[in-house]
């Protein structure tokens, strides 16, 4: 049986960790910087042009928030590293993450998500360590390959594989715009759900 990630809908947001529900159906979170593409992946996944909000503008909200498919929770965690925010807020975001991350919860997967064409960022290798240290299980999802060449892309790949160190085939090569590795990605999610 296989997931039918087009019957997502959206659950509900949240501002605070506390007000989370508790975890009743395996769950798979997504994390990444504000503006990596998290909310184009995760409409590409579910094949719906507008369930997550996508922006040019990051990072004005910090919500988690939850979607549900054919029994899985999809979690959206807010993108963190956006600049121009106050400390304040930035703190927030922060406290949801870790909020969220120390619950008792059913973490069948994360996706975490670093832009291909950069080479590693301070933030994305701290959050990796993470959740390395923490034994939670994820996949890194490469986003945006669409902005390089083949070669670029497989270059990159085995950069940032090193930088983070992250297997290579602990990464999966994306576009939310082309389609790239979304298939991979589904079935990465689906084996952490069984
Ligand atoms: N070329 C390209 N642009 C993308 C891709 N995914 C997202 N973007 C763009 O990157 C920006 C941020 O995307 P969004 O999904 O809102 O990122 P989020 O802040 O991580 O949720 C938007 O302008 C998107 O159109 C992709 O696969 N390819
Ligand atoms: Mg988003």
């Amino acid at each position: 049986m296989s997931i039918n990630f087009n019957s997502a809908r959206f659950e509900a947001a949240y501002g605070k960790a506390e007000q989370l529900p508790p975890s009743t159906t395996p769950e798979v979170a997504f994390v990444g910087r504000s503006n990596v593409g998290k909310s184009s992946l995760i409409n590409k996944l579910v094949q719906r042009k507008a369930l997550a909000r996508t922006s040019s503008q990051p990072g004005k909200t910090a919500n988690i928030n939850f979607y549900e498919a054919d029994g899985i929770r999809l979690v959206d965690l807010p993108g963190y590293g956006y600049a121009k925010v106050s400390g304040a807020e930035r703190q927030r975001w922060a406290d949801l993450i870790a909020g969220y991350f120390e619950q008792e919860r059913s973490f069948n997967l994360v996706v975490a998500l670093v832009d291909i064409r950069h080479d590693a960022q301070k933030l994305d290798a701290q959050m990796l360590d993470f959740l390395e240290h923490s034994e939670l299980p994820f996949v890194v999802a490469l986003t945006k390959a669409d902005k390089l060449s083949r070669s670029k892309q497989d270059q990159q790949a085995a950069r940032l594989s090193k930088q983070l160190s992250v297997p290579r085939n602990n990464m999966v090569v994306t576009s939310a715009q082309k389609g790239t590795g979304i298939d991979e990605l589904r079935r990465r999610i689906q084996q952490a759900c069984e």
